[in-house]
């Protein structure tokens, strides 16, 4: 029987989307660099698809015991720490209200806080009082916050004011680069989390949108991930112009170190923002950005991460030029660590003002999916996930 020639047309018609839709559910995300013409962002974000829960068992709190209070309990070896100054006490409370309030409250991890000076006795009843599980709170030892013997003072003041005049911020700030070298190399070797394996770091002010209704700490250990993130960005290469040449110095003379799955690509790209590769000698400046991470101290703790740290240290950057915890961390797990084994936690929807990770999922509420950024335009380009997904993956 013939069929009438419109009803063909439209058959064909929806074949042709048919094919359309399932290439484009298929296709890696695009990498849109200047290769192409100028930086357009990315033109598909896998988090505007549906995201789920990941794949695999997951620990959830109907079917073990999480009780705060309980002995035998399913918690691991893990914490949520969390470095943070009396005065921001009223800028941590909606952050700790956000975090027990969609993960924590169901499994009860301990938080431990840390200063360089004593807490106050309102800071810990106040963050108690939001906290069903135990909270701890740490003093961090002078010989891990205070400037090393080897740098030099002059030295300091007058590199950190070239800096300022520049206008990177917070570079004339002490206490800004001690707080980075303690987040770089210290805050694992800290007494209190000496049994402990794994940590979620959390900061003021940062907000979490989604319901997680799994053990995020089992969930790693399970599968023995070494570093979980939630935003990657690039960074500022005036705060860090000596700290690739540095790393190179470092891997020159322990070539064995270089994991065999390593993430070379993604931090030498010089396709995406080649100015910033060039002007941080060969580093892309592309970091995991260190205010969200779960991580595996044994890694920070192992031989490798720990010699790096020693040799950075004494070379000075994180005094004479403003090196941040979170491009250290960044080479660090890039070059060591095996990239299979890092992780984005793409579904937890998180915000570190002026960025957001925020997926497609019923389980959030309070971000608008696929949402990179709020503020000026410009910051769309300081997202470097189309580096990563090209070099490294979306796992
Ligand atoms: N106890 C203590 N905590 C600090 C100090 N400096 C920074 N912190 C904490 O270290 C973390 C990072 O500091 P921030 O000031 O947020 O640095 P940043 O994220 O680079 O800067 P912002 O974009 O302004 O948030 C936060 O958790 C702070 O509370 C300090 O001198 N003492
Ligand atoms: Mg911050």
């Amino acid at each position: 029987m013939a069929v009438a020639r419109p009803i063909r047309m439209l058959a064909a018609a929806c074949i042709l989307i048919v094919i359309f839709l399932v290439f484009q559910m298929n296709k890696e995300p695009s990498y849109v660099g200047t290769e192409s013409g100028p930086y357009e962002g990315m033109k598909y974000d896998p988090l505007k698809e549906p995201t789920g829960e990941p794949e695999g068992y997951l620990w959830r709190a109907e079917d073990h015991d999480y009780a705060p209070d309980s002995a035998n309990s399913a918690r691991t070896k893990a914490a949520i720490i969390s470095l943070v100054r009396n005065e921001e006490l009223n800028e941590l409370i909606p952050t700790i209200r956000d975090l027990e309030r969609t993960w924590n409250h169901k499994f009860n991890y301990p938080w431990i806080f840390f200063n360089d000076k004593p807490f106050t006795e309102e800071f810990k009843k106040r963050t108690q009082a939001e906290i069903k599980a135990k909270c701890i709170y740490e003093q961090i030892p002078t010989e891990h916050w205070g400037v090393p013997d080897w740098i030099d003072m002059d030295l300091f003041r007058e590199s950190t004011q070239l800096l300022k005049e520049k206008g990177l911020q917070y570079a004339d700030m002490i206490s800004y680069h001690q707080m980075c070298r303690w987040n770089s190399g210290m805050f694992y070797k800290h007494p209190a989390l000496e049994n402990y394996r794994y940590y979620w770091r959390v900061e003021p002010k940062v907000q979490f949108f989604c319901d997680v209704d799994y053990d995020v700490f089992r969930y790693v250990e399970d599968r023995n991930i070494t570093y979980g993130f939630t935003i990657n960005l690039f960074d500022a290469p005036e705060s860090i112009p000596n700290l690739w040449p540095t790393t190179q110095e470092f891997l020159a003379a322990n070539p064995s170190y270089l994991s065999n799955n390593n993430m070379m690509g993604w931090l030498t790209d010089d396709k995406l923002r080649p100015e910033h590769t060039h002007d941080a000698n060969g580093y892309s400046t592309c970091h995991f950005w260190s205010n969200f991470e779960i991580g595996d101290m044994d890694f920070f703790r192992g031989d490798q991460y720990s010699a790096y740290f020693d040799y950075l240290d004494r070379a000075g950057g994180f005094f004479y030029e403003r090196w941040g915890d979170a491009p250290v961390h960044s080479i660090g797990v890039g070059l060591f660590a095996d990239s299979a084994k890092v992780h984005w936690f793409r579904d937890i929807g998180y915000r570190h003002i002026p960025y957001f990770n925020c997926p497609n999922s019923p389980k959030c509420s309070g971000c608008t999916p696929g949402k990179f950024f709020a503020g000026e335009s410009w910051l769309a380009k300081e997202d470097c996930r189309p580096s990563y997904f090209k070099h490294v993956g979306t796992h």
